[in-house]
């Protein structure tokens, strides 16, 4: 009854999939226990959002403003969906992030987030892993985000997905630039980044490790860099992604 009045919300909201995944069977085991998070959780609604073809541009601008969009459409349908729970189903609830903000703790690599969308899918029902360790939805394919909301509502896992979804096809591995998936069942996360964030944290330290030993004609020059205009505007973006590489290549889905 409250799972059929979720679902029901969730799709008026425009998502593509709905799905609930109880919090005992949540398991991740390198990301954090659900209770430091949020003690009383009992459950997690995960919504499956379907990416348009702005991954597929290439041009880099585009295909992150594509990415930008559902970004803020998935904080949107979080923050409606966690209001709905709290006053139409007398609950209490809390939203995830989509992707961050993240506890970025060098301990950790600052690649863990609080919790892992990809364990809470496919509990939830909603896709299995391929070999390119990305969820694969049954109907959506691969090209899809998640989006999710913990409360305190005790309602069951849905069930999981049985069909063996991802084709073995070795797309995914072959059109990686980085090679980060080279190993089954994990991804190089170093060479990933490489390619897929250039002007992230890593560039970030390299830049300012070099423009501290500079004169300051030296340094002028590095600012008119386009390096450091790039890590500008992404310092700003967030994590700006110039590679889709395993998402588009997967001929999986719609
Ligand atoms: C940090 C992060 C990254 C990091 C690190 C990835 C990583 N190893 O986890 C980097 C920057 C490399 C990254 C890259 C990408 N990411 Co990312 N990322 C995240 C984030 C924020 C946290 C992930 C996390 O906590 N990982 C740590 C733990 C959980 O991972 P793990 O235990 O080591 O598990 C890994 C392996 O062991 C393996 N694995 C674990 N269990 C199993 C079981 C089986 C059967 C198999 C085969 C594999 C497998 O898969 C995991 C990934 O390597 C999530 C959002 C979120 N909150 O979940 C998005 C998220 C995972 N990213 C996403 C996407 C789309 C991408 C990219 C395509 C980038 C892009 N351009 O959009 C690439 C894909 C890289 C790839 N093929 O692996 C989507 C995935 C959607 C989907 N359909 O699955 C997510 C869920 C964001 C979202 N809101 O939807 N990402």
């Amino acid at each position: 009854m409250m799972k059929q009045k979720i679902r029901e919300f969730a799709m008026g909201l425009g998502v593509d999939d709905v799905g609930f995944a109880a919090a005992a069977d949540y398991k991740s085991s390198r990301s954090p226990k659900i209770e430091t998070l949020f003690p009383e959780a009992k459950s997690i609604v995960v919504m499956a959002i379907k990416e348009m073809s702005h991954t597929e541009s290439p041009n880099p601008q585009i295909a992150m403003n594509g990415r930008l969009d559902i970004m803020e459409f998935g904080r949107g349908i979080n923050y409606r969906m966690a209001r709905f729970i709290e006053k139409e189903c007398g609950a209490r609830a809390m939203s995830i992030p989509l992707s961050y903000p993240m506890n970025l703790d060098p301990a950790t690599g600052g690649v863990i987030a609080d919790l892992s969308l990809r364990h809470a899918a496919v509990v939830a029902g909603l896709g299995e892993f391929g070999r390119h360790n990305l969820v694969i939805h049954p109907r959506l394919g691969t090209r899809v985000l998640f989006a999710a909301v913990l409360c305190n509502l005790d309602m069951p896992s849905d069930p999981p997905v049985k069909e063996n979804l991802c084709t073995q096809c070795n797309a995914c591995v072959e059109n990686c630039p980085a090679g980060a998936l080279n190993n089954e069942g994990q991804t190089d996360v170093m060479k990933c980044l490489k390619v897929s964030q250039p002007y992230g944290l890593g560039k970030n330290i390299k830049f300012w490790a070099k423009w501290a030993g500079k004169t300051p004609e030296e340094q002028q020059k590095m600012f008119m860099s386009k390096d450091f205009w790039m890590m500008y505007q992404a310092n700003f973006i967030g994590f700006q992604y110039f590679c889709f590489k395993c998402y588009t290549s997967c001929p999986v889905g719609e």
